[in-house]
C-alpha cells in the first residue's frame, strides 16, 4: 500500500484563530510508559469571532477525560479524530481541562515528548506540541504557561521547564514536584521540559541593566567538563547581542540541556535551549577546530532566537525564514566578530553553494517563503536558513548598517509579544528608510539562483571602463517565467598595485550598463566583493585573465573565490579525459596563493580547498560524478606535489601549545589539517607510513581526525586499518566521538562500506547522528559511489531509510533530499535513481518522505 502524500497547505488560507487562550496550566506526571497530561486552558471567544467552533490539534494522544467549566463531558459533546478535537458549542469565556496519556518510551519519531538517554525531554517545533496535549498548536497563539512536573526523585533528581522555577515539593511515594512559571506569552513550538540525572555545569552573566542570570548547561554524568566551551560561547553570545542589537536577556535564567537523540542542532525554547549533544560537548582530546566552532555558533543561534524568533515568533510556518534567516544573518556575524570576518564569510558561502545552490537548482526548489507546502517538518531547508540569511545581508547593504539597526530596533519595539510576517518586518525598514520594498521581497517569492552576467570594454581614449550587466533567474518547479530582483553588487577597479576603487549599484533591471572611469592602464574588474549577492556570475574571461585578477584581488573573498573559479573550470577539463593531467601553470599559481597567504593560515588553508563533486556536479549536466571525482583527485594530487617543501616544514613544526581554541590557534592547525589531507592526496609510496606516523602523534583531535581521513582515502591497506583499529578502540565508549569514525568510513568508501557499517553494533537506527553519520555522510559527500553507475549506492542507502521511516519519519525525509539531483546524472546512474525513486514511491511511507519523494519525481 503507498502512503498519500500530504494534503497541501496554503499560504493564502491563513485565518487567525477565532480564541485567545488566555492561560495554560499544564501538568504532567512523569512516567516513560504512561505520562499523565492535564492541561487546564482559559479560552476566550475573540470579538467578532462568530460562532466558530473550538478545534484542538491532537495526534497520539490517548484521551482519559475533558472538563468544561468543571462539568464531564461526553462522547456527544465532542468530535475526536486521529488529529483533532472538535467542540462544536462552546461559550464565549471558559475553562477547558482535559487529561491524556502518552507513552514518551514508545515515542521513536523525537517529536513531543520522549526519552533519551533514559531522560524526558521534547521536541515541539514545529507540531510536537500536539503530541503532548491538545492544543491549539500554531505559532500565532501566545499564552502564559504555568507548567508542574511530577517525578521520581531517584530517575530525575533535576526537572526543568521554560521560565522562573518555584521550589520544589515532596509528592510522596518517592516523588517530587515543581512548577515552572514562563511571564512571557509564548507559542506551544516553544515549550519545553527536560526531566532526568544530569551533571550540571554552572555559571553567571550579568546583563548590561546589571541583572545576575543563573546559567547552567546539563550534560551526561561524566560530561560536564567538556560543557566549558558551551557556557564560554552562551556567555559571549548574550553580550554580543547586548552590544549589536542592544538586546538584553529577560528570565533570570538560562538552561541548555544536551541530549543524544535530536533530529536537528539545537532548539531555542524559552529559557530552556534543548541541544543535540554533539553541539554541546567538546575538548582538545574529543572535538575539532570544527566542533569548538559549530557549538560557538548554534549556541549563538539558539541564544540569539530569544529576541528573533521568540519574544517576535512568526504569525504561520511560511514565515519561518523571518525567525531563521535571520537568525542565521545573526549567528554568522556573531562568529565573524568572534574569529576572522573574511574566513567566515568563505565558509558561509561554501556552505550555501554546497547545499542551498543544489537544492535551489533541482525539484526541490522553493522560495525563502513559500505559499505551500506539504509536510511542514521538510521546510527546514537550506533555502529557508541560508538564503534567508543572504536576504538580510543585501537589505542590511543596500541600506546601511545605521539604519539597518534603527529597522531592527522599530521591529523590536513595535511588534515584542507578537506572531508577525515578513510584510510587517519590511514595514519598519521602509519607515526608517523611507523606501519601498516591493520589489525587494521578491527575494522571497521566486525560487532559483540568479545569474549575473558581466561583460566589459575599455575605453583607453576615455580612461573610462563600460560595465554591463544582466540578471536572469532560471525557472524552479511551479515558477516558470522570473522578475527581475534587486541585486546589490559591490564591485572596484583594481589597478593592480592595490589601488581599489570601489562602489557598491543595485541591479534591480533585467540589463544595466555603467561606465567608470581609471587613471592610469586599463584597470581589472572585481565583481560581487564578499558575495554581496547570493547569485551566479558569469564572466567569459581567459584563465591568464582570471589568473591576473586573483593576483590584484585586494577582497579576501574574491580572492578565494578566484582561486575556487580556476580550479573548478580545471577539474571540470580534467575530468573529460580520464588520464588528462594537470596544467602546471595553473598549479603554480594556486601553490603560489597559498604560500603567499602563509600569514593568515586559516585563509591559506581555505586557498588549499577543492570544490566538492556536489558544486561540480551543478555545472555539468549529465554530470558524471565518477569522472569529477578521478579528475578532483588528479588536482589534488598536482597540488600536493607543487607545495611538498611547503607541507614538509610546516608539518615538521610543532602545533601550538597549550591548546586553545582561538581563532588563531585553529587557523594554525587548520593549515596542518588541509597539509595533512594533501600529503595523502600526493600518491606517493610512503604515504600511509607518514601518516600513520602522523596519526600517531597528533596532540589533538583536529589533526588526528585529518590523518585517519587522509589514511581512509587511501582505500585498503595496512596504515589505515591500523588507525581506524586504534580510534575505534580509543573512543568505543564516546558516542560523539565514534560517529566521526563512522563518518570518515562512509565519507570514503563504497555501498558495501556502508552495508558493513550498518551491520556494527554500534550502528543504532535510532539514534539520528550515528544514521546520519552513515547514510547522509555517505549520500551527501561520497557522491561518486552514492551515484554509483550500479545503482548500489542508492539501494544501500534505500534499505536505511526504510528502516529509519518507520521510526522517525523527519530523519529519513532528510535523507531522501539526497536524491534531488538526480535528473542531472549520466543515463545510467539516472535510470538506476530513478528506479529507487518508484520502488520507494510505492513503499509504505510516511508522509514527510513520501513528500519528498514526490517532489523529487516530480
Ligand atoms: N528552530 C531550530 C531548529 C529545529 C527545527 C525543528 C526541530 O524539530 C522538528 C528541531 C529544531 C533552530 O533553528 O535551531
Ligand atoms: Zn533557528
Amino acid at each position: 500500500m503507498r502512503t498519500e502524500t500530504p494534503v497541501a497547505v496554503k499560504l493564502a488560507d491563513y485565518s487567525p484563530y477565532p480564541f485567545e487562550i488566555e492561560q495554560v496550566d499544564l501538568a504532567f506526571d512523569l512516567d516513560p510508559d504512561a505520562t499523565k497530561v492535564s492541561a487546564t486552558l482559559k479560552i476566550s471567544r475573540k470579538p467578532g469571532g462568530g460562532t466558530a467552533a473550538l478545534v484542538l490539534d491532537g495526534e497520539a494522544l490517548d484521551l482519559k477525560s475533558i472538563h468544561l467549566d468543571g462539568r464531564l463531558l461526553g462522547p456527544e459533546d465532542y468530535a475526536l479524530t486521529e488529529k483533532a478535537l472538535t467542540l462544536p458549542d462552546v461559550p464565549d469565556a471558559f475553562e477547558l481541562k482535559t487529561i491524556v496519556e502518552i507513552s514518551p518510551a514508545k515515542n521513536t519519531a523525537l517529536s513531543g515528548l520522549y526519552i533519551s538517554g533514559g531522560r524526558f525531554c521534547t521536541q515541539c517545533e514545529s507540531v510536537g506540541f500536539r503530541r503532548i496535549t491538545f492544543y491549539p498548536d500554531r505559532p500565532d497563539v501566545m499564552s502564559r504557561f504555568f507548567v508542574t512536573l511530577t517525578a521520581d526523585k531517584a530517575a530525575c533528581p533535576i526537572m526543568l521547564s521554560n521560565g522562573t522555577p518555584g521550589d520544589v515539593q515532596d509528592a510522596g511515594n518517592g516523588r517530587h514536584t515543581i512548577t515552572w512559571d514562563d511571564p512571557h506569552k509564548k507559542p506551544s513550538y516553544l515549550f519545553a521540559l527536560c526531566a532526568g540525572d544530569y551533571d550540571v555545569y554552572r555559571d553567571t552573566f550579568t546583563t548590561m541593566s546589571g541583572r545576575e542570570i543563573a546559567l547552567a548547561v546539563h550534560v551526561d554524568k561524566g560530561d560536564a567538563p567538556r560543557a566549558a566551551w558551551a557556557m564560554d560561547s552562551l556567555k559571549r553570545s548574550m553580550k554580543w547581542d547586548e552590544d549589536t542589537y542592544g538586546r538584553e536577556y529577560d528570565l533570570g535564567v538560562f538552561n541548555i540541556v544536551a541530549v543524544r537523540d535530536f533530529n536537528f542542532g539545537a532548539m531555542e525554547n524559552k529559557g530552556l535551549n534543548v541541544f543535540n549533544s554533539a553541539y554541546v560537548l567538546a575538548d582538545e582530546d574529543s572535538a575539532t577546530d570544527a566542533d569548538f566552532e559549530a557549538i560557538e555558533s548554534i549556541v549563538g543561534h539558539e541564544y540569539f532566537h530569544n529576541w528573533t524568533g521568540n519574544r517576535i515568533t512568526c504569525r504561520d510556518w511560511f514565515q519561518l525564514c523571518l525567525k531563521e534567516g535571520l537568525t542565521v544573518f545573526r549567528d554568522q556575524n556573531f562568529s565573524a566578530d568572534m574569529r576572522s570576518r573574511p574566513v567566515q564569510r568563505i565558509k558561509d558561502v561554501i556552505r550555501l553553494r554546497g547545499r542551498q545552490f543544489a537544492e535551489d537548482a533541482g525539484p526541490l526548489a522553493h522560495p525563502v517563503r513559500p505559499d505551500t507546502y506539504g509536510s511542514i517538518d521538510n521546510l527546514y531547508t537550506a533555502t529557508v536558513y541560508e538564503k534567508g540569511a543572504e536576504v538580510i545581508g543585501m537589505l542590511r547593504r543596500i541600506i546601511g548598517p545605521e539604519a539597518y539597526r534603527k529597522g531592527m530596533d522599530l521591529y523590536f519595539e513595535r511588534h515584542d509579544g507578537q506572531a508577525v510576517t515578513i510584510e510587517d518586518f519590511y514595514a519598519c525598514f521602509a519607515d526608517v528608510t523611507g523606501r519601498d520594498f516591493t520589489q525587494f521581497r521578491r527575494w522571497y517569492s521566486q525560487a532559483g539562483t540568479p545569474q549575473v552576467t558581466v561583460a566589459e570594454s575599455w575605453n583607453a581614449d576615455a580612461g573610462e571602463l563600460t560595465i554591463q550587466l544582466s540578471q536572469s533567474t532560471p525557472p524552479t518547479p511551479g515558477q516558470k517565467d522570473k522578475l527581475p530582483v534587486p541585486i546589490p553588487l559591490e564591485l572596484a577597479l583594481l589597478d593592480g598595485t592595490g589601488g581599489t576603487d570601489a562602489w557598491t549599484v543595485v541591479l534591480d533591471q533585467p540589463e544595466m550598463t555603467l561606465t567608470r572611469k581609471a587613471t592610469g592602464a586599463r584597470p581589472l574588474l572585481s565583481v560581487n566583493r564578499d558575495f554581496s549577492a547570493p547569485i551566479r556570475v558569469e564572466r567569459d574571461l581567459t584563465r591568464d585573465q582570471r589568473i591576473a585578477l586573483v593576483v590584484a584581488e585586494t577582497d579576501p573573498f574574491n580572492q578565494w573565490d578566484g582561486v575556487q573559479t580556476l580550479v573548478t573550470e580545471e577539474i571540470l577539463k580534467l575530468s573529460e579525459g580520464s588520464q588528462a593531467q594537470p596544467d602546471d601553470q595553473l598549479v603554480d599559481a594556486v601553490a603560489s596563493a597559498v604560500r603567499k597567504a602563509a600569514g593568515d593560515p586559516a585563509f591559506a588553508a581555505l586557498l588549499t580547498r577543492l570544490p566538492e563533486v556536489g558544486e561540480l556536479f551543478l555545472e555539468r549536466s549529465p554530470a558524471e560524478p565518477v569522472a569529477l571525482h578521478s579528475a578532483r583527485k588528479r588536482l589534488q594530487a598536482a597540488l600536493s606535489r607543487a607545495l611538498s617543501d611547503t607541507i614538509t616544514t610546516t608539518l615538521a613544526a610543532p602545533s601550538p601549545t597549550p591548546y586553545e581554541p582561538s581563532a588563531e590557534q585553529a587557523g594554525i592547525r587548520a593549515l596542518r589539517a588541509a597539509f595533512i589531507t594533501l600529503l595523502g592526496a600526493s600518491g606517493a609510496p610512503d604515504a600511509g607510513d607518514t601518516l600513520l606516523a602522523l596519526y600517531n602523534a597528533a596532540p589533538n583531535m583536529t589533526e588526528r581526525l585529518a590523518a585517519m581521513r587522509a589514511l581512509t582515502a587511501l582505500g585498503t591497506c595496512q596504515a589505515r586499518d591500523t588507525a581506524l583499529a586504534d580510534f575505534e578502540q580509543r573512543w568505543k565508549h564516546n558516542a560523539i566521538v565514534m560517529d566521526k569514525w563512522f563518518a570518515v568510513q562512509a565519507g570514503q568508501g563504497t555501498a558495501a562500506t556502508v552495508a558493513e557499517l550498518a551491520a556494527h553494533p554500534d550502528f543504532d537506527l535510532k539514534n539520528p547522528n550515528r544514521v546520519r553519520s552513515v547514510a547522509g555522510v555517505f549520500a551527501s559527500a561520497n557522491l561518486a559511489a552514492f551515484h554509483a553507475p550500479d545503482g548500489s549506492g542508492y539501494k544501500a542507502v534505500e534499505d536505511i531509510i526504510l528502516k529509519a521511516d518507520a521510526a522517525n519519519p523527519a530523519l529519513a525525509a532528510r535523507l531522501l533530499t539526497a536524491f534531488e539531483q538526480w535528473r542531472r546524472l549520466e543515463p545510467k546512474a539516472r535510470a538506476a535513481a530513478e528506479a529507487t525513486l518508484k520502488r520507494l514511491q510505492n513503499a509504505k511511507l510516511s508522509e514527510n518522505s513520501a513528500d519528498i519523494v514526490s517532489r523529487a519525481l516530480g
